[in-house]
C-alpha cells in the first residue's frame, strides 16, 4: 500500500488515525480532525474496539498539550545556574555540534561514563528506544536498567506463569466474580472498567482491594482497604481457607501445577487471624473473600482477578504478585475465558527488538549497568572500581526523572552538579529540563510516526502524524539520526527512517498492510491461555515453587515480606505513606495543561479523621509531609479515602508547580523490590505536622 501523506498536507480538512502514546494499559486508537495543518480536536476511534471511540479526559486534551503556550518549539541551552530555568534559545546546529562535541570527547575517555535516561513518555517503539538504543550501544554508553514501574510485577509473572500473559481483558465482561485487587481502574484502566460495569449489569460480583477507597472502590460491592504491602499476607489466608473448606480443583493441581505440597504447607500457616492482624482488615473480611472466591469457583462460575501495579511497589512486591498469581490455579479459575487473572498481556508481542535496538553495536563491548530507581545515588557517586567511571554527561528523553524517581533530595542534588554535562529532550520545561545544558525541542505523538505495542490489550497500534512538527521541533530519532552522523556512526541503521523502524518492530507477524489501513491489528492469544496448562515456564507448570527463585538464592514459595518501613503507632514516622496516580494526569505529564491541573486542584494529602485529629489538623490545612529523607507541604484533604495509619499522596506533580518546589517525591526511598529491582514508591513511612 502507498502512503500517502508524509509530511501531512497543509491544506484542507481530513482525519487521521494514530495511536495513544501514554504508559497506560487502555492503549487507545486516536483519530485527529486536521484542518489546515491544525489538529483541530482528538477522538477515541469509534472502528477499534478496545477504544470503542472513548477517550479519558487527560488524552481528550491532547490538542491543549500539543499547542500549550509553553511548549519548548526551539533549541535551548542554560544561561544560568542548573535548575534556575534560564535558557537562551540557540540553532539546531549549535546545540547539536556543541553536544556531539561534549559527548565525543568524553565517549574517547570512557564511554560508560555517559548514561541515557529514558522512559514511557512515549511508549513507542520508535520514538522510545529505537534510533536512541542504536546511538548509545553504538557510543558503549552505560545500560539502563528500566525497572521504574513494572518489573517487580514482571519477575513475578516470570516466576510464577511463565511471562506477561493473563486473560484478554474482553472477557471481564462475561465474569461473575471480579477482583481488583490493587488498581483504580477507573482512573488509571478507563476501558476495562467498561467491561466490568457489563458484568456488573449481568449480575457480577465485583470486589476490590486496595488501601484507598478510591473512585473504583466506591463502585465497587465490596472494599477491602488492607495495608500497604500486606497483599501477599491476604492471599496466603485465602489458600489457607480454599484448602481447608476444599475449595480446590484437584485435577488441575495436579496436572498443571509445581509445587502444590509445599505451597499448601505453606497457606496452612496463614489462618485468617495471622493475616488479619498483618493486613489491618477483619477475619470475616478474609473469611468472606475466601467464600466467595471459592464457592464461585467450586460452582463452575467465571472468576476473574485484576491486578495492576499498585501492590507491587513495595518490598514485597514480587511476593506479593506471586501469591496472587497463584490462586487461580488453585481453583482452576483459568479453564475458563472468562475467568484467571490479568495484570499485563505485553508477553504476546512479538517485537523484533534485536532489529530495532540492535545489541551488537556493541561488538565485544559490555557495559556497565545503572538502575533508573536509583538514578539519585548514581549521580552523586564518584568513580571507583566498584561502581566504574562518575557519571559525565546524562541524555534525558521520554521522562522527567527530577519529578518522577523516587528520594528527589538526592536527584535534585545529582542533577544540579555543575561537572554534570545533561541534555533533555523534551515538549516542555518540566522539573528535568529545568536541569538540562541543553534542551532539545521533541514532536508530539501527532507529529511522528510510530508503532506500539500493548499491555491491557493484545493489538498493535500503528501512529500516523497528522500535523507537520510544531516550530522547530524534531522527532527523538531525528535527534539520534543528527548525532550519529556527527559522530561519524556509519551503520546503514543510522539512516533508517521512521516508517522503515516501524515496519521493522514486527517482520511478518503482523500484516503492515493492516496496520496501515486499519491503524490497529490483534496479536495471537488463545481466548482461556492456560486452560489446559501450558504455561511458558521451565516446567511447563504454574509454579507456585520456583527453582529458579531458589537458585538466586530467594524463598521458591511466595511469601509475606514486611515493608521495609513498618510504621507503629508512637513511631517517629507512625504513618505509612502511599502515592498512587492522579486521574487527570499521567504520571507527571499533563500537570502543566491548565484545564487538567484544575480538576485536579492542587497537590493533596489524604487522611483519616482520627490520624488528623490526633494531630490538631483540619480539612484544607497545609501540612507537612516529612521523614528522613526530606519534607514536603501541600492541603489536606480529610476523607473517607483513607483508612487509619495511611496517608495517601495523590499524583506527582511537577515539584516547581508545588508549593516550596518539591513533590511527594521527596519522601519516597530508593531501595528495591525482592525481585525486578523496582523502586517501592509505597513503602514508606513519614510523619504529618499542621504548618503554615
Ligand atoms: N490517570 C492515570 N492513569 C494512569 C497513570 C496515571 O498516572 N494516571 N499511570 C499509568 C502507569 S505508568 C501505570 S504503571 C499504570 C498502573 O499504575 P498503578 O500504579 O497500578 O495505578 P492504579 O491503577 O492507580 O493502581 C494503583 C492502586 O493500588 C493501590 N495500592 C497502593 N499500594 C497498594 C498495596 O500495597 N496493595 C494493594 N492491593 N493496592 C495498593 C493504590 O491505592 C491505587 O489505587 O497506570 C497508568 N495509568
Ligand atoms: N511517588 C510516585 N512516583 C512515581 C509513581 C508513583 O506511583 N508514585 N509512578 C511511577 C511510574 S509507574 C512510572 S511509569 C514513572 C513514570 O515516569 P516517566 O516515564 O518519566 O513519565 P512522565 O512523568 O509522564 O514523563 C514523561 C515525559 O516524557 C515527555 N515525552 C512524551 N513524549 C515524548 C516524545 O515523543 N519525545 C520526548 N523527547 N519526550 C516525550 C513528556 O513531555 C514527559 O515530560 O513514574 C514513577 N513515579
Ligand atoms: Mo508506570
Amino acid at each position: 500500500m502507498q502512503v500517502s501523506f508524509l509530511p501531512p498536507p497543509a491544506h484542507g480538512s481530513f482525519e487521521v488515525t494514530g495511536a495513544c502514546p501514554h504508559d497506560c494499559p487502555d492503549t487507545c486508537s486516536l483519530v485527529t480532525s486536521v484542518q489546515d495543518g491544525v489538529a483541530i480536536k482528538v477522538h477515541g476511534n469509534a472502528a477499534h474496539p478496545q477504544t470503542g471511540g472513548v477517550l479519558c479526559t487527560k488524552v481528550s486534551r491532547y490538542t491543549e498539550r500539543t499547542y500549550h503556550p509553553e511548549r519548548v518549539l526551539r533549541p535551548q541551552k542554560r544561561s544560568g545556574p542548573k535548575g534556575s530555568g534560564q535558557f537562551v534559545e540557540v540553532s539546531w546546529d549549535e546545540a547539536l555540534n556543541d553536544i556531539a562535541s561534549r559527548l565525543r570527547s568524553i565517549a574517547a575517555r570512557n564511554p560508560e561514563a555517559i548514561l541515557p535516561y529514558s522512559y514511557a513518555g512515549t511508549m513507542g517503539l520508535v520514538q522510545g528506544d529505537g534510533m536512541a538504543a542504536r546511538f548509545f550501544h553504538q557510543i558503549g554508553a552505560s545500560l539502563l536498567d528500566r525497572t521504574i514501574c513494572a518489573s517487580a510485577g514482571a519477575a513475578a509473572l516470570e516466576a510464577t506463569i511463565g511471562g506477561k500473559i493473563g486473560m484478554k481483558v474482553e472477557f471481564f465482561a462475561e465474569s461473575d466474580l471480579i477482583l481488583i485487587w490493587g488498581s483504580n481502574s477507573i482512573a488509571s484502566n478507563l476501558h476495562f472498567w467498561r467491561h466490568v460495569q457489563t458484568a456488573k449489569r449481568n449480575g457480577a460480583k465485583i470486589i476490590c482491594i486496595d488501601p484507598r477507597k478510591t473512585e473504583t472502590a466506591e463502585k465497587c460491592h465490596q472494599h477491602i482497604a488492607l495495608r500497604p504491602g500486606t497483599d501477599a499476607a491476604l492471599a496466603l489466608a485465602l489458600m489457607h481457607e480454599l484448602v481447608r473448606n476444599d475449595w480446590l480443583d484437584h485435577d488441575y493441581l495436579a496436572e498443571h501445577t509445581l509445587g502444590w505440597d509445599a505451597l499448601r504447607a505453606r497457606a496452612l500457616e496463614w489462618p485468617p487471624e495471622r493475616a488479619a492482624e498483618i493486613c489491618g482488615i477483619s477475619v470475616a473480611e478474609i473469611e468472606n473473600l475466601a467464600r466467595d472466591y471459592g464457592e464461585a469457583c467450586k460452582a463452575g462460575k467465571s472468576v476473574a482477578i485484576r491486578l495492576n501495579y499498585g501492590m507491587q511497589r513495595v518490598r514485597g512486591g514480587g511476593n506479593g504478585v506471586r501469591a496472587v498469581a497463584c490462586l487461580p490455579a488453585l481453583t482452576g479459575a483459568w479453564r475458563k475465558r472468562a475467568g484467571g487473572m490479568l495484570l499485563s498481556n505485553s508477553g504476546v508481542h512479538a517485537t523484533n527488538k534485536n532489529v530495532l535496538q540492535r545489541p551488537d553495536l556493541l561488538g565485544i563491548r559490555s557495559p556497565r549497568t545503572i538502575n533508573m530507581a536509583n538514578i539519585g545515588d548514581a549521580l552523586l557517586e564518584s568513580s571507583s572500581p566498584a561502581f566504574g567511571p562518575q557519571i559525565e554527561a546524562l541524555v534525558v528523553y521520554n521522562s522527567n526523572p527530577v519529578a518522577v524517581a523516587p528520594d528527589s533530595g538526592k536527584v535534585v542534588q545529582g542533577f544540579a552538579r555543575d561537572d554534570l554535562f545533561t541534555v533533555v529532550l523534551e515538549h516542555f520545561k518540566t522539573d528535568t529540563a529545568d536541569y538540562a545544558d541543553y534542551i532539545l525541542p521533541a514532536t508530539t505523538q501527532l507529529e511522528h510516526w510510530d508503532i506500539h505495542t500493548t499491555y491491557g490489550h493484545t493489538d498493535v497500534l500503528l501512529n500516523r502524524p497528522a500535523i507537520a512538527p510544531v516550530g522547530e521541533a524534531r522527532t527523538n530519532t531525528d535527534v539520534f539520526r543528527a548525532l550519529a552522523a556527527r559522530l561519524g556512526f556509519d551503520d546503514p541503521c543510522f539512516a533508517d527512517d521512521d516508517l522503515t523502524m516501524a515496519r521493522q518492530a514486527f517482520g511478518e507477524t503482523i500484516s503492515f498492510d493492516e496496520l496501515l489501513d486499519k491503524g490497529f491489528a490483534t496479536a495471537p492469544l488463545p481466548d482461556a491461555p492456560f486452560a489446559l496448562g501450558k504455561f511458558p515456564t521451565p516446567s511447563g507448570k504454574c509454579e507456585f515453587f520456583s527453582q529458579r527463585l531458589a537458585d538466586a538464592g530467594q524463598d521458591g514459595l511466595p511469601d509475606y515480606l514486611p515493608n521495609y518501613e513498618l510504621p507503629q503507632p508512637g513511631d517517629t514516622y507512625p504513618l505509612a505513606m502511599i502515592s498512587p496516580p492522579a486521574r487527570n494526569f499521567l504520571n507527571s505529564s499533563f500537570v502543566n495543561v491548565k484545564s487538567l491541573r484544575d480538576i485536579e486542584g492542587e497537590p493533596l494529602l489524604e487522611m483519616h479523621a482520627d490520624d488528623a485529629a490526633a494531630r490538631g489538623i483540619g480539612s484544607g490545612d497545609t501540612v507537612r509531609i516529612f521523614n528522613d529523607r526530606g519534607a514536603y507541604r501541600c492541603t489536606v484533604r480529610i476523607n473517607q479515602r483513607a483508612r487509619p495509619g495511611v496517608v495517601n499522596g495523590l499524583g506527582v506533580w511537577w515539584r516547581k508547580l508545588g508549593l516550596d518546589g518539591s513533590n511527594v517525591n521527596e519522601l519516597t526511598n530508593q531501595r528495591l523490590t525482592d525481585m525486578g529491582r523496582a523502586p517501592t514508591y509505597y513503602d514508606c513511612a513519614v510523619q504529618v505536622e499542621r504548618s503554615h
